[in-house]
């Protein structure tokens, strides 16, 4: 098995982090960002994407999409669940984690436009337009700070996939692009700062 990664990306993050929570070691291939490796003919075979993550099996199959690898991961140890126990709290978990990963889809609109890092994703990064999709980033944050209540993670006591896929926009968010994302919102930004502290969260 080996998982094509960026170390800071946040789809990756998603892998990275639930692989350290769950105590599995996979190999990783670090992807050359700025070499723009991710858009090479031998990469562009592996996931035609050309997109972070891609784990390859050890039957030489491609599985894209950070849920699909972490849920593919899951089925292969069941043992200590990170999705949930049963299929109640399985689907409170999916749908939390399925926020989590919309709010990742509409920050990176937001961030894209916001700085000028991305000038591959967008060339000409516009304040005006990252103002207005903030108000779907907000919409989405409402929803996680409802669901958490006074939970210690999204989906109750423990952890799940639902932390890590939202904590990782969390992170670049915060610590990438100095934006405090969250931090009106006081029950996610206890959550943020509680899973911080924990081993899984450090680069
Ligand atoms: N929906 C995909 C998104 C993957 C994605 O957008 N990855 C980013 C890194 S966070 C990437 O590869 N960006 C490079 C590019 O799009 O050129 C997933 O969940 O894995």
């Amino acid at each position: 098995m080996l998982l094509y990664q960026f170390r800071m990306g946040t789809n990756p993050r998603r892998v990275i982090i639930y692989l350290s929570e769950k105590g599995i070691g996979v190999p990783r291939h670090e992807l050359d960002y700025a070499g723009r490796e991710h858009r090479s003919p031998t990469y562009l075979r592996i996931n035609p994407a050309g997109r972070a993550p891609t784990l390859v099996t050890d039957d030489d199959t491609s599985i894209t999409e950070a849920a699909a690898i972490v849920e593919y991961l899951e089925e292969l140890h069941p043992e200590r669940p990170l999705i949930g126990t049963d299929p109640l709290s399985r689907a409170r978990v999916r749908a939390l984690e399925r926020l989590g990963n919309d709010l990742i889809v509409r920050c990176q609109a937001w961030l894209w436009n916001l700085t000028d890092a991305f000038p591959a994703k967008e060339p000409r990064p516009s304040i005006d337009v990252a103002e207005h999709v903030y108000r779907y980033v907000g919409e989405l944050l409402d929803i996680l700070e409802a669901n958490i209540g006074d939970n210690a993670f999204l989906a109750g006591d423990a952890p799940t996939i639902a932390d890590f896929t939202t904590f990782a926009i969390f992170q670049t968010a915060r610590e990438r692009f100095d934006q405090p994302l969250g931090s009106r919102h006081p029950h996610l930004d206890a959550w943020y700062r509680n899973f911080r502290a924990r081993p899984s969260a450090d680069y």
